[in-house]
C-alpha cells in the first residue's frame, strides 16, 4: 500500500535487487549457443522469430485446400482446367506484404510450385506456369520479391519435390484413370535425371529471377528422393547462393544410413509440421509451420480460426523454446487473404508492437522447470517473462537466476515503472502491482548485470 503511494506520487523508483552472487547456477537450456556475429548466415533468421507462410495456387479456385487434386482423385487433365479459371484480380503484393508487416511478421515464405506441379513464377521449363497458362498472365512472386525488398520483410520460396504433374512422375495408383491417387509419386523408369534437371533449372531461375533469403523444401518423401540426392542439391544451391538459408525437407533423414549420422542431416532448420516441440529442439535452428484454421491451402469450407490468444501464446511458447513461428495464410483465387486471418494477424502485431522486444532477437528460456504462469524469453543482459496467468496475489516466482537483477518493469507501462522483488529461497519473487495489462500475455522484463 505504502509503496503504491510512492508510484502514484511518481517517484521513479529502480529497486535493486541484489542475488547472491555466489551462486553458480548457470543458463542451462539455451539451446542457440552458435555465434551472433551478424556475418553469420543464420542471423537474421534467428532474430526474426516470426514469418508468414503462404499457400497459393490453382487449388484455390474449386477451395478444398492444396491436396485436393490427390484427394480429390482429379486426373491431370482435368486439373490443368483449373489454371484457366485462375484470374486473381484483386492481388496486391504491396498490400499482402503490409499485412505481414503490421503483424509483426520478418519473413515470408511463399509457394513456387506444389504438390500440384502448378508452377507460380515465370519458368521457361514449362508453359504450365502462372503467366502462360492463366488469364490474368502475372507473376506473383516478381510482384512479392519487390515489395518485400521495398518494405524490408525477407523473401523466401517454397518447392515441392513431389510433382503430381510432371511427365517424369507417375501417380501412386492410377488404375482407375478417372480416378487417380498421386500421393506418393513414382518415378517413371529412367528419368530421374530429367526431373532433377527440371528442378535444377527452375531452383536456379528462383535464386536469380527473385534473390529469396530462403528455401523451403517440401514432398520430398517418396521413396525415389534419398538422402545422397537432397545433399548434392543443397551444395548446388548454396554454392549458387552462399547466403541461402534451407531448411531440413530438402532431404531424407540420415535414420540408420551406414557411416551417417543425424548431424549429418541435410538442412540449416527443422521443420516441425503443427506442434511445438515440448523442449524445443536443443542444439538446433527450427521453426514450428502451422495453419491459422486447418488448412494451408485456401479450403472455403474450413472456419475453424485459432483465436487470438492461441495464436499469439504460440509465438511466445516457440520463441520461449528458441524457434520461429511460421504461421500460414491461404489467399483466394481472387487474391485476398481472408479477412478472419488478416483481423487475427492485426491481433498479434498489436501485441508485438508493444512486446516484441520480449520475441525478436530473444534466445530460449534459460529454465528447464516449466511455469505454471507463464513463458521466458531471454537475451544476454535480460529476461523477459511472459505472463499468460497473472497471479491473483501479484507475486510471480520465478527460479532462482545468476547475476543481478537491475531493474524490473512491464514492458506495456510506457513510463516504466519500476517494481520490486525479493529472493525468497531458491526463488525471485516479483511483486507485480495491479492487473494484467494484457490478458493474452503481459511482459516483465528484467535487467540483468553480472550474467555468466
Ligand atoms: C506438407 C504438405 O504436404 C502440405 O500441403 C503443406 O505444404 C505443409 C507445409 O507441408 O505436408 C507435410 C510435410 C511434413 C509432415 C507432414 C505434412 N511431417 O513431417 O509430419
Amino acid at each position: 500500500m505504502k509503496k503504491r503511494k510512492i508510484y502514484l506520487l511518481g517517484i521513479p523508483v529502480v529497486i535493486f535487487v541484489l542475488l547472491a552472487a555466489a551462486s553458480a547456477v548457470h543458463f542451462p537450456g539455451f539451446n542457440n549457443s552458435k555465434p551472433k556475429s551478424p556475418d553469420n548466415r543464420m542471423s537474421w533468421w534467428r532474430d526474426a522469430r516470426f514469418g508468414m507462410f503462404i499457400h497459393w495456387g490453382i487449388y484455390a479456385v474449386p477451395a478444398h485446400g492444396e491436396w485436393y487434386m490427390n484427394t480429390g482423385h482429379v486426373p491431370r487433365k482435368e486439373y490443368e482446367k483449373y489454371a484457366k479459371k485462375f484470374d486473381p484480380v484483386d492481388f496486391d503484393a504491396n498490400q499482402w506484404v503490409k499485412i505481414a508487416k503490421d503483424a509483426g511478421m520478418k519473413y515470408m515464405i511463399i509457394t513456387s510450385k506444389h504438390h500440384d506441379g502448378f508452377v507460380m513464377f515465370h519458368t521457361k521449363t514449362t508453359r504450365y506456369n502462372v503467366v502462360d497458362d492463366t488469364p490474368w498472365g502475372k507473376d506473383p512472386l516478381k510482384a512479392l520479391s519487390r515489395a518485400c525488398r521495398k518494405q524490408g520483410v525477407k523473401f523466401g520460396v517454397y518447392y515441392s519435390i513431389m510433382d503430381w504433374h510432371s511427365p517424369y512422375q507417375m501417380a501412386h495408383n492410377d488404375s482407375i484413370p478417372a480416378h487417380p491417387t498421386y500421393n506418393p509419386t513414382k518415378i517413371r523408369p529412367g528419368k530421374k535425371d530429367d526431373y532433377k534437371k527440371y528442378m535444377k533449372t527452375q531452383l536456379k531461375e528462383l535464386v536469380t529471377q527473385y534473390h529469396p533469403a530462403v528455401l523451403w523444401f517440401d514432398g520430398e518423401w517418396p521413396d525415389w528422393w534419398t538422402y545422397t540426392d537432397g545433399k548434392e542439391l543443397y551444395q548446388y544451391l548454396r554454392k549458387m547462393d552462399p547466403r541461402l538459408i534451407i531448411n531440413n525437407r530438402i532431404g531424407k533423414r540420415p535414420v540408420g544410413m551406414k557411416g551417417i549420422q543425424m548431424k549429418d542431416a541435410v538442412g540449416d532448420f527443422g521443420t516441425p509440421e503443427q506442434n511445438i516441440p515440448p523442449n524445443g529442439i536443443p542444439g538446433t535452428d527450427w521453426e514450428t509451420c502451422m495453419t491459422i484454421n486447418n488448412d494451408w491451402g485456401y479450403n472455403k469450407d474450413d472456419l475453424d480460426f485459432k483465436s487470438d490468444t492461441t495464436l499469439i501464446r504460440n509465438l511466445i511458447d516457440i520463441a520461449s523454446k528458441g524457434g520461429n513461428y511460421l504461421l500460414n495464410v491461404g489467399p483466394t483465387a481472387k487474391g485476398i487473404i481472408p479477412q478472419p486471418e488478416v483481423t487475427r494477424l492485426n491481433e498479434m502485431g498489436r501485441w508485438l508492437r508493444v512486446n516484441g522486444k520480449a520475441i525478436y532477437g530473444t534466445t530460449a528460456s534459460p529454465f528447464k522447470k516449466k511455469l505454471s504462469w507463464g513463458r521466458v524469453t531471454s537475451k544476454p543482459d535480460k529476461l523477459y517473462l511472459e505472463v499468460f496467468n497473472w497471479p491473483a496475489d501479484g507475486k510471480l516466482l520465478l527460479p532462482d537466476i545468476k547475476g543481478t537483477i537491475t531493474g524490473i518493469h512491464l514492458l506495456a507501462d510506457p513510463s516504466r515503472r519500476g517494481l520490486s522483488a525479493e529472493k525468497k529461497g531458491n526463488h525471485v519473487v516479483i511483486k507485480l502491482q495491479g492487473d494484467a495489462p494484457d490478458n493474452i500475455a503481459s511482459v516483465v522484463e528484467l535487467d540483468i548485470a553480472d550474467a555468466p
